[in-house]
């Protein structure tokens, strides 16, 4: 077959593989599951019509049997999830590192599977949660599967697996009351984290808004660990992966989290799943850190550290190829559900580190699967199967699918002409690379892991001062809900090691004082790699002090694409000036949504029909990113007396989005809190104002588009005087 229609013949060979196992019912007569057509679905078989139900009702018998045992346990972490199939295309051949066909053949479109996940909390919680946010990556490679299981976030809370079961049992609701869920505010999470300084670096990020993002289409991923290339030549490098979204990096107010988690806990999935009906498939550029292996010891922090990220200032991230995630999972369970990720699932030209953390999941990956998804066969799950052709002498097991032909499972083999082979190195046969190792068996970290608080600090110092209030805020939010007295106190400890200020602040607003030194000996309560020296390692002199690349305040900021706007508008609106605006924003890229006190259609004051998408019972400014109120007297009139419209405004302006109002609607503006301040109050119409547009009919929409780019004006939150 001729190149390039390989490449064409493996994208479909997923599809392809997914459609074989596809049923569609359109057309078709019901039937048991063994292919017996069914003449009654409605009732069970009975002595008489009024008798009991009869043993022999094997209709009704498979039916409630299939129902009975319809659940599979959910994910041990990461349970809620939402994920798209979609096409990874390299443009950079990468061939001088690796040797994987996929990140060397630009020509080449490799099928993938993502999954995006929060950590803590359980299948059905709210997808707003503050949390760590997985980002999994299945690739189907032609020479086989590559997972790259990474997270939202560059770091991890601890160094080594051995400490992941007590990580996650700390953050899980607590366990005699089973309370809160999808949550970390609470006293053993806490207990856990200031006992752990080496998650001090993780908890910043947790605390930061990159926890609540605005959407899974606007997150960073990274594979978290360092990882090696090996190329041809069997020359390695390590090398740290990064997704790098296209629609940039953004995040809701906490606040609005919180709203959004009451009135629409599936705000994330079905902003991903409306996005890629709508054809607005969301990309990420794929990205690589390279540090020949020669440069191993060159850094401050232990590349096999995964409390440590590689600053880009050190190590530029090369942008080598395009994620697009183009096409929704046809069915939830099939694929979302049992699609199993697995760390240890590389390819050749990829391989290991050392990181201990990492190398625990190697482990935990498969084993998990076999509890979750019922034994060992989970590959054949079509949302699991290779695109590459799978042969060995692996048999049996439960719900095992394939059908192996001939008499042998063994190897060597004579009597399958030794059948499958082995395959060397010139036919793709995967080798580890041969690390040298030379060391006494021991349970013990490196001192390399020792230093916890140097990058914590270069997160705090490199955030605006918007992003360092939140994470104040987070804090203070999170350690208020803690009950326990001596962990908040070895909490505020543990924070001043990474900024007075921040300590000082939190200390306040818990009403407590930052501690001279630990009240609580650290030994006493956990083993001696926590005591109290750890939490007293310095900032090497020379490191750098910030990275650019940490905070979300400086990423691009020119587009509105797949932005949600609000039009509050009823009858009499001045509908020229609202289909003017409307589609100026359509045009932009934005999706648009005309508001009323109901829903159908308002009249415009010149009399045309208006359509309305939603009615103000039904949705709020939470789930949108900007609203505008257009004139037109009798609208105008109704929407200033309408309580749901003016809270709507008053929202979005606590939340800093941009808010657009026509000049002659300025009596809605005058009836919120913030409007109501305008004529006199000149302070607060400079910081405060910012991102409010008063203008005539369609000339708002140029200003409006360019402030709703700039995703929101945190300056307001300057005034802290904003109820809403
Ligand atoms: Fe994990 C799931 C990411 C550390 C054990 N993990 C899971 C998922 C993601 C991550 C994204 C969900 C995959 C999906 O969508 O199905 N995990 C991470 C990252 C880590 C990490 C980025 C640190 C860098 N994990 C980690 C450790 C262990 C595990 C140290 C155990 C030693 N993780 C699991 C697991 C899960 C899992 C128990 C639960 C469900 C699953 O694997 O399939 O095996």
């Amino acid at each position: 077959m001729p190149d390039n229609n390989i490449n064409a013949a493996n994208e479909n060979e997923k599809t392809r593989s997914l459609q074989e196992h596809t049923t569609d019912a359109d057309g078709q007569f019901i039937t048991t599951n063994h292919g017996v057509r069914i003449n009654d679905d409605q009732n069970s078989l009975k002595a008489g019509e009024r008798g009991p139900s009869l043993l022999e009702d094997f209709i009704l018998r498979e039916k409630i049997t299939h129902f009975d045992h319809e659940r599979i346990p959910e994910r041990v972490v990461h349970a809620r999830g939402s994920a798209a199939h979609g096409v990874f295309k390299l443009h950079t051949d990468m061939s001088k590192y690796t040797k994987a066909g996929f990140l060397t053949d630009t020509n080449r479109e490799t099928p993938v599977f993502v999954r995006f996940s929060t950590v803590a909390g359980s299948r059905g919680s709210t997808d707003l949660a503050r949390d760590v946010r997985g980002f999994a990556v299945k690739f189907y490679t032609e020479e086989g599967n590559f997972d790259l299981v990474g997270n939202n976030m560059p770091v991890f809370f601890i160094q080594d697996a051995m400490k992941f079961p007590d990580l996650v049992h700390a953050v899980k609701p607590e366990p005699h009351n089973e309370i809160p869920q999808a949550a970390s505010a609470h006293d053993t999470f806490w207990d856990f984290i200031s006992n752990a300084p080496e998650s001090a670096h993780m908890i910043m990020w947790v605390m930061s808004d990159r926890a609540i993002p605005r959407s899974l289409r606007m997150m960073e991923g990274f594979g978290v660990h360092t990882f090696r290339f090996v190329n041809e030549q069997n020359k390695s490098c390590f090398v740290k992966f990064h997704w790098k979204p296209l629609l940039g990096v953004h995040a809701v107010a906490w606040d609005e989290a919180q709203n959004l988690s009451g009135k629409d806990s599936d705000f994330h999935r079905r902003d991903l799943w409306e996005a890629i009906e709508n054809g607005d498939f969301p990309q990420w550029e794929f990205g690589v850190q390279i540090v020949p292996e020669e440069d191993e010891h060159k850094y401050e922090f232990d590349l096999l550290d995964p409390t440590k990220l590689i600053p880009e200032e050190l190590v530029p991230v090369q942008r080598i190829g395009t994620m697009t995630l183009n096409r929704n999972p046809d069915n939830f369970f099939a694929e979302t559900e049992q699609v199993a990720f697995h760390v240890g699932h590389v390819v050749p030209g990829i391989d290991f580190s050392n990181d201990p953390l990492m190398q625990g999941r190697l482990f935990s990956y498969t084993d998990t699967q076999l509890i979750r998804l019922g034994g060992p066969n989970f590959h054949e799950i079509p949302i699991n199967r290779p695109i590459a052709p799978v042969h060995n002498n692996q048999r049996d097991g439960f719900m095992r699918q394939t059908i192996n032909r001939g008499k042998t499972a063994h190897s060597p083999n004579g009597m399958s002409g030794g059948c499958p082979f082995q395959a060397g190195k010139m036919q793709g046969g995967f080798t580890s690379f041969p690390e040298r190792i030379s060391a006494s068996k021991v349970r013990e970290r490196s001192e390399s892991f020792f230093d916890h608080f140097s990058q914590a600090k270069l997160f705090y110092n490199s955030q605006s001062d918007a992003e360092r209030n939140h994470l104040t805020d987070a804090l203070c939010f999170e350690l208020g809900k803690v009950e326990t007295l001596s962990i908040r106190e070895r909490m505020l400890y543990f924070l001043a090691q990474i900024d007075g200020g921040l300590a000082a602040a939190v200390a306040f607003s818990i009403g407590m004082h930052v501690p001279k030194g630990l009240q609580t000996p650290l030994n006493q309560v956990v083993p001696a790699d926590a005591d109290q020296n750890r939490y007293n390692s310095v900032v090497k002199e020379g490191s750098l002090q910030k990275s650019a690349a940490l905070s979300m305040a400086n990423g691009p900021k020119d587009s509105i694409a797949t932005r949600k706007i609000a039009i509050l508008a009823a009858d009499g609106v001045d509908e020229t000036s609202l289909n003017a605006v409307k589609n100026a924003l359509v045009a932009a890229g934005a999706g648009v949504d005309v508001i009323a006190p109901r829903m159908g259609f308002i009249n415009g004051e010149k009399n045309t029909t208006v359509p309305v998408s939603k009615s103000l019972m039904t949705v709020a400014s939470v789930f949108y990113d900007a609203v505008y109120v257009p004139g037109g007297m009798n609208s105008v009139a109704t929407l200033e007396a309408d309580a749901d419209a003016v809270h709507f405004l008053n929202e979005a302006f606590k939340h800093c989005k941009a808010i657009a109002v026509d000049t002659a609607a300025m009596q809605v503006l005058k009836a919120t809190y913030f409007g109501r301040k305008l004529p006199e109050d000149n302070e607060l119409n400079t910081v405060l104002m910012e991102g409010v547009i008063i203008d005539a009919g369609a000339a708002v929409a140029d200003k409006f588009i360019k402030a709703i780019a700039q995703h929101r004006f945190w300056d307001r939150e300057k005034a802290r005087k904003v109820p809403a």
